[in-house]
Formats: structure tokens, sequence, C-alpha cells
């Protein structure tokens, strides 16, 4: 396969007087249906082929889609352009059928990047801030990766960056899928959002894009403390969960009386995992927060212990600590996988 590409370069060389040329190799790791490709200036696509069929528009233009067929995984597709001048900046693929829109143009956020770095981007478009005494101009918010005070995510990125990730944040909302690239037009392989805070909701266009993300090939690591009766919007993680048929518990607090940390029964340390890669040589993991009410479609890769307890919150407490008749026993999931798109 390499020296097929490597010919099909050496044509464009010799052909580059009038013309350029790209081979875009499918490493999307499974078959593509569609490729989006982006010039930094309009162009005239003069040829192509062979394997996806269809091209829109048919002119000259900035954005071109290919579609009506099938490219195989490390197979290509190949176009020719003019003015020679012009630089393709990014292009990606779907293992979704494309069917281009002539009314709102096809859009980045439909299509895999053929380029997902090692890079997690984390959600900071609703961060909490602290109250005066632990704020600092410029920090002071909760799970912010730059953040290292307990409340903050830096250990965690930390954690990601020692492993070969780069780590970065979304700071201003929408999300769209095209806030989501980096400056060379590359998508994250991970998108984190960690205890949406009790500011704004997500709303449904943002919802959509991150569902989006997800059916195309990107990762989303979703998580919730909890919420009250009276701080519904800060249900927004519960929002965004429910796009994938996933919800999590509302108004209360897991507990456990025989595991937890310190003197907190809300500390609950978890250390019931299943044989999923993703909880591979996990031993145990301190946990604050809801559970997972309904899970649909996914896998449960983590649960309580038959002994915890989900601690509801009443009118005007934050729950007390002890375990009521009508108060949900464990096994209790907590820790889910979901294959989606
Ligand atoms: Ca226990
Ligand atoms: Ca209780």
């Amino acid at each position: 396969m390499r020296a097929v590409v490597l010919g099909l370069i050496g044509a464009f060389v010799l052909s580059g007087a009038v013309m350029a040329g790209e081979y875009l190799m499918n490493n999307l790791g499974r078959t593509a249906r569609g490729l989006y490709v982006t010039f930094d200036s309009p162009v005239v696509i003069t040829s192509y082929g062979d394997d996806l069929m269809n091209i829109s528009p048919a002119g000259e233009a900035t954005e071109f889609t290919f579609s009506g067929g099938e490219v195989d995984r490390y197979g290509g597709q190949w176009l020719n352009w003019e003015p020679a001048d012009v630089r393709l900046v990014s292009y990606w693929w779907s293992s979704n059928t494309i069917v281009p829109t002539t009314a709102t143009g096809p859009q980045p956020g439909d299509f895999e990047s053929a380029q997902t770095a090692l890079r997690v981007v984390s959600d900071e478009t609703r961060m909490f801030r602290k109250s005066a005494e632990d704020y600092e101009e410029g920090r002071g918010y909760e799970q912010a990766i730059d953040e290292d005070a307990w409340y903050g995510s830096s250990d965690l990125a930390k954690l990601l960056r020692d492993n070969e990730y780069a780590v970065d944040a979304i700071t201003a909302s929408p999300i769209t899928g095209l806030a989501l690239l980096d400056d060379d037009g590359r998508r994250p392989a991970v998108l984190m959002i960690l205890e949406p805070t009790h500011e704004r909701t997500y709303t449904e266009s943002e919802i959509s894009a991150i569902r989006l993300f997800v059916s195309t090939g990107g990762g989303l690591f979703l998580a919730s403390s909890t919420w009250r009766a009276d701080e519904a919007s800060a249900g927004s993680a519960d929002a965004i969960a429910r796009a994938f048929d996933v919800s999590f518990r509302y108004s209360g607090k897991l507990h456990d009386a025989t595991d937890h940390h310190s003197d907190n029964l809300h500390v609950v340390r978890v250390s019931n995992w299943g044989e999923h890669p993703i909880a591979r040589d996990v031993r145990g993991i301190y946990y604050q927060g809801t559970y997972l009410d309904e899970t649909g479609g996914a896998t449960v890769v983590g649960e309580s212990d038959d002994d915890a307890w989900f601690d509801r919150y009443r009118a005007g407490d934050a729950g007390d600590d002890v375990k009521q008749a009508d108060e949900e026993a464990g096994p209790l999931p907590l820790f889910a996988v979901l294959e989606y798109g």
C-alpha cells in the first residue's frame, strides 16, 4: 500500500506546475463512506477518484464533500485541484453515509478527523467559581484543569499528560464541532465534561453537537456529582446523558457505611469492577455523587457494594447519613461505558 501512495505522490509532483494534488489516507480504523475537505481559498477539483464517486459542490468552492462509495481502512481518495498554490487545510473522514445538503452545506462536525491525536479537551464553558475566600483572580474554578486547589482537576490533567495525552480546555460557549478543533483543524480524541455546574444548562444545539461528535468517532467522558431538588439546572450532565439514553439519579448522594474515606460516608470507596478494558488494573476509586438511574445500552463497569445506599436529599437538607427504608440499596451502577454511533 505504501508503494501505491508514493507512486501517486510522484504523479502529483510531475503535474504540480498547473495543479496540486493530495492522496488522503483513511485512517479512521474502519471503512469510510464520506470525506470532507477544506481549502484556504476557492479551488476547482479537476479530478478525483475512484472510490467516492460523488462530489459536492460541482464548481469552485473552498469546501467539498465526497460520497457515494466506500474507502477501506487504510485505503484513500486522491484529488487534484487548481490553482496549485491553494492549500488543503484540513479534512475529515466519516464512516456514515454522507448526504450533503446544499441548503446548509456539510458541517465539519459531521465528520471524523483523519488526524485525531491523543488530545483531550476539557469543557470549561460553565465553570463554577468557588466562594470569595477561595477565589484568586483567574483561578478558583471547580474542575478547572489548571486549578491545583483540592477542587481542581490539575492532578487529572497531569496524569493524562504523563500518559502522552495533550490536555486543553474549551472556555467559550457554545460547544460546537468546530469549537473542538485545534489550530490545525484536528478533532480531539475525547471531550471531558466533569461535573457541570449550577450555572447554565447545555442548550439543545450543544447537546446535538456533543452527540454528533460521539456518533462520528469522538469519545465523551461525562461525570456528574449530584444535584438537589432546588438546584435543578445543575442536572446539566443528566440532559447530556439522556441524549445517549442514560440518566443520573436525581437529588441524593451515594453512601456506604463500611467503605468510605475518613468520616465521610458519602466519599465511597468503589471496589467492584467488571471485565471491561477501561476498568483493567483499577482496584479502587473514591467516589462522590449520584448513581446511574437508567443505563440504556451501556455496559456497567463499576458498581457499589450491596450495603451502599442512595441517601436522598429531603426538603431543606442534604441527606441525613442514615438509610431509610425507602432509599435505594446497592448494588448501584456508578460507571458505565457506551458504544454509540
Ligand atoms: Ca460497603
Ligand atoms: Ca437518608
